[in-house]
C-alpha cells in the first residue's frame, strides 16, 4: 500500500513567519507533528511519502503514485485542505482528512472520502476499513468517548521529513486541559482531562532519535557535502598525529559509535576527497563529546523537568476539580487577562465563535 501524507499550505499569517523565515534559510517554522506522528501508527509494510506544502508543491506523480492520500490541519488550512481533496478525487485516488480542523468542523470536508474525528492512536484500523470501503458519499469516523492513553503514542516518523526545510522542531508531551478558554479547541479535541507521555517516550524522541548517532553523523555528512575545506589536507605535527592515533582509538576502536565513524571516514574520502576527511574527524570528535553530554547530563535534566511538569498539571487538575462549580473556568493567565481588560466570558456558543474565528483567519473578504 502506498500512502501518501500530505500537509496543506499555511496562507500568510501572523505566526506563519513567511517573511522572514527566508532569512535564515528555512522555508516552514515547524514540520507537521500530527501527520508524522499518523505515519507511526500505519503498518510497518505500507511505503510511505510526506510532502509538505509548505515546503514545496505536490506533483502529479506523487499523486500518481499513492493508493490513499492522507491529509488535514488547522482550520486556517482549510482553503489548501481542498485544494488536496480535489486533486486526489480528480485522479480517484481515496483521500482521508483529520487532524484539528477535521475534528471540530467536519462539515468543511465534505468531498474527502473519509472524514476522521479525533485521535488516531488504536484507531487506524477503523481508517483503514472506511478508506477501503469507497463508500459513495463522505463517510464520518467519529471520535470514540475516551481518549487514548499517551503511552500509546510512538515515536513520530521524522525519517519521513526534509529536516533542513523547518526552522525548529517540536515534540509533545501531553494533551488535555482542564481550563476552558472560550477561544481554545484544544479541550474539545483532547478533552479536559491532562495526559502526559511517559518521560522515557520524551527522551526517547529526543535522544534517541534525534540526537541519535546516526543523525549526528548524517548532519556530520550533510555539513561536507555543503561546506567548503578549511583546513589542510594531512596532519602535519607530531602532535596532530597523535591526535588522531588517540581518536582512532578511542571513537574507532572503543566506542559504540565505531560503525558510524567508519562509515563516515569511508564515505568522506570516497565520495567527498581527502580533504574533508580531516574536518569530518573534528566532528565525529565534538560528537563523541555532544553525545555524551547529551546522556549524561542533558537527559537527567529533562527527566526532572518532565517530573516537575507533571506535578504541576497535576496541581492544575487538582485546582479545578476543588472549583468545579464556576463552568467557565479560566486558565490563570485568561482570567488574568480577562480582568484586565474588565470583561467576563462571552455566552456566545461555541459554533457561533468558531464561524467568527474561521472568518477572522480567512481574512476581510
Ligand atoms: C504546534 C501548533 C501550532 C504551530 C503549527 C506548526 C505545524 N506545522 O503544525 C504554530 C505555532 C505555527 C501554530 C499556529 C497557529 N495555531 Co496552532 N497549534 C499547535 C498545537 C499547540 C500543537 C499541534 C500539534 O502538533 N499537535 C500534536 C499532534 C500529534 O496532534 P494532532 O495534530 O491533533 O494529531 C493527532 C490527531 O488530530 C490525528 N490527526 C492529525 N492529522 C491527521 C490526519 C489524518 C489523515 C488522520 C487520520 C488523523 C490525523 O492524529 C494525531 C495523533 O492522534 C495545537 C494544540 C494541540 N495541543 O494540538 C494548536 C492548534 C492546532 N492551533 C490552533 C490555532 C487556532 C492556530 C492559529 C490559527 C492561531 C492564530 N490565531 O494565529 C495559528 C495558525 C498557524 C499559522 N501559520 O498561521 C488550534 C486549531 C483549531 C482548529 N480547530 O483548527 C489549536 C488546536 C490550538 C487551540 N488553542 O485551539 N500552531
Ligand atoms: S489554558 Fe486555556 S488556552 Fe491553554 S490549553 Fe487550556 S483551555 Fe486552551
Amino acid at each position: 500500500m502506498n500512502a501518501l501524507l500530505v500537509y496543506p499550505r499555511f496562507p500568510v499569517t501572523y505566526w506563519g513567519f513567511q517573511y522572514t523565515l527566508r532569512l535564515i534559510g528555512k522555508r516552514a517554522s515547524l514540520p507537521p507533528l500530527g501527520l508524522f506522528t499518523v505515519a507511526a501508527l500505519l503498518p510497518d509494510h505500507w511505503r510511505l511519502r510526506l510532502v509538505d506544502l509548505n515546503l514545496g508543491d505536490l506533483r502529479d506523480d506523487d499523486l500518481q503514485w499513492a493508493d490513499m492520500v492522507l491529509t488535514g490541519g488547522l482550520l486556517i488550512q482549510v482553503e489548501s485542505i481542498q485544494q488536496v481533496i480535489a486533486r486526489s478525487r480528480a485522479i480517484k485516488v481515496p483521500v482521508a482528512v483529520g487532524g484539528p480542523a477535521p475534528t471540530t468542523s467536519p462539515e468543511l470536508f465534505r468531498d474527502a472520502d473519509v472524514v476522521f474525528r479525533g485521535e488516531a492512536e488504536g484507531r487506524v484500523d477503523e481508517l483503514v476499513h472506511a478508506l477501503n470501503q469507497r463508500p459513495e458519499s463522505c463517510h464520518v469516523v467519529e471520535a470514540p468517548a475516551s481518549h487514548p492513553n499517551m503511552t500509546a503514542v510512538p515515536v513520530p516518523r521524522c525519517d519521513l521529513l526534509a529536516l533542513s526545510g523547518y526552522a525548529s522542531l517540536n515534540v509533545q508531551y501531553s494533551r488535555g486541559c482542564p481550563f476552558q478558554c472560550e477561544f481554545c479547541d484544544i479541550i474539545e479535541i483532547f478533552g479536559r482531562k491532562p495526559r502526559v507521555k511517559k518521560p522515557e517516550q520524551v527522551i526517547d524522541e529526543l535522544v534517541e532519535w534525534l540526537y541519535s548517532p546516526a543523525e549526528y553523523y548524517s548532519r556530520i555528512e550533510a555539513f561536507l557535502s555543503r561546506v567548503g575545506s578549511v583546513s589542510a589536507t594531512r596532519a602535519s605535527t607530531l602532535g596532530e598525529v597523535g591526535a588522531l592515533l588517540r581518536t582512532i582509538w578511542h571513537v574507532g576502536v572503543r566506542s559504540p559509535r565505531r560503525r558510524f565513524y567508519w562509515r563516515l571516514m569511508v564515505r568522506a574520502l570516497l565520495l567527498r576527497g581527502r580533504s574533508k576527511v580531516r574536518q569530518a574527524v573534528v566532528h565525529a570528535v565534538q560528537g563523541e563529546h555532544l553525545i555524551m553530554y547529551t546522556r549524561e547530563h542533558v537527559v537527567p535534566r529533562i527527566e526532572s523537568a518532565l517530573a516537575e511538569l507533571q506535578n504541576e498539571i497535576k496541581d492544575a487538575s487538582r485546582t479545578f476539580r476543588n472549583d468545579r462549580k464556576d463552568p467557565q473556568q479560566l486558565s490563570p493567565l485568561a482570567s488574568r487577562e480577562l480582568r484586565l481588560a474588565n470583561k467576563r466570558p462571552t455566552a456566545r456558543s461555541r459554533p457561533q465563535t468558531k464561524r467568527v474565528r474561521l472568518r477572522l483567519l480567512r481574512g476581510p473578504n
